[in-house]
């Protein structure tokens, strides 16, 4: 009998990572689901564990002496992780430059590219004691362009594009696949936490427009993990068929 996959999912507790590893464990892998809010964690796994095996490691990506000892805690079978999904990641605040609040700058880069780094730095030598993985990071619309008032948030995901393209050739030796999977607009909590709560402001973002679910993102994942050996998916940039560009969007009334 063959073992299922493993695969390690940043940022399951919501959104994208949520959907995607309700997806995996339909399609027969085992998880490591993480993120900081427990109860959410908890009830993730308590779903997913009649279908999968499941194991939540609660921790904040930010912290490496936790991402470090969260990956060397993993033992006998889990220490087998097939798949990498760098997907816990969020903007904070959305202003110019001038006016920037400093901690809302450090949380966007010490997640979305030093959380991510760690990440890859815990788990990349498992993979290459395999000389097998497929990682899986996932950047966003705001790497391939910019907007007025996103500029660290746009900044991290053009930095975690550049480590992507990296890593990339340091691990084509060891048979390790890096994809980036790139979104447009999804509707997930992303807006309520980059307006700290703002319930109306997130929802305004929605509001009339027909963004993408993360269970369209997490159907894009799966597509990348399912290619064969020979084949790999460097990057998709997936768009709402509604949104052209970052800030040209189709209004369900007809307006631009
Ligand atoms: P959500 O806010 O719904 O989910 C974000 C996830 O990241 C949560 O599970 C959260 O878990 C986790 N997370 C955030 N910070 C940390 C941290 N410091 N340590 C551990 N986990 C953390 O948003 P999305 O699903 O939309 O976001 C997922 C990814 O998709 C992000 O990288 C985002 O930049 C990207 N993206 C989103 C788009 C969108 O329009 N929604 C478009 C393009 C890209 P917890 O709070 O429990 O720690
Ligand atoms: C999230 C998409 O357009 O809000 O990565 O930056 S956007």
């Amino acid at each position: 009998m063959t073992s299922k996959k493993i695969a390690l999912i940043t940022g399951a507790t919501s959104g994208i990572g949520e959907a995607t590893a309700k997806l995996l464990a339909q399609h027969g892998y085992d998880l490591i689901i993480t993120g900081r809010r427990k109860e959410r964690l908890d009830e993730v796994k308590k779903e997913l564990s009649s279908i999968t095996d499941v194991l939540s490691l609660h921790f904040d990506v930010r912290n490496k002496e936790d991402v470090f000892s969260a990956v060397q805690s993993l033992n006998g079978k889990w220490k087998n992780v097939d798949v990498l999904i760098n997907n816990a990641g969020l903007a904070v605040g959305l202003g110019p430059v001038h006016e920037g609040v400093i901690d809302d700058w450090d949380r966007m880069i010490d997640t979305n590219i030093k959380g991510v780094l760690y990440m890859l730095k815990a788990v990349i030598p498992l993979m290459i004691a395999r000389n097998s993985g497929h990682i899986i990071n996932i950047s966003s619309i705001a790497a391939k362009e910019v907007y007025q008032n996103g500029n660290v948030y746009c900044g991290t995901k053009h930095a975690l594009d550049s480590i992507t393209g990296s890593i990339r050739m340091e691990l084509l030796p060891y048979h390790i696949k890096v994809t980036s999977i790139n979104p447009g607009m999804v509707e997930t909590e992303f807006s309520l936490v980059r307006f700290k709560g703002d319930e109306e402001r997130a929802n305004n973002v929605y509001k009339n427009a027909e963004p993408l679910t993360p269970e369209d993102v997490a159907d894009v994942i799966l597509y990348s993990l399912n290619c064969p050996a020979h084949m790999n998916l460097h990057e998709v940039l997936v768009m709402p068929s509604a949104q052209a560009s970052v800030r040209m969007l189709r209004k369900k009334d007809g307006t631009i």
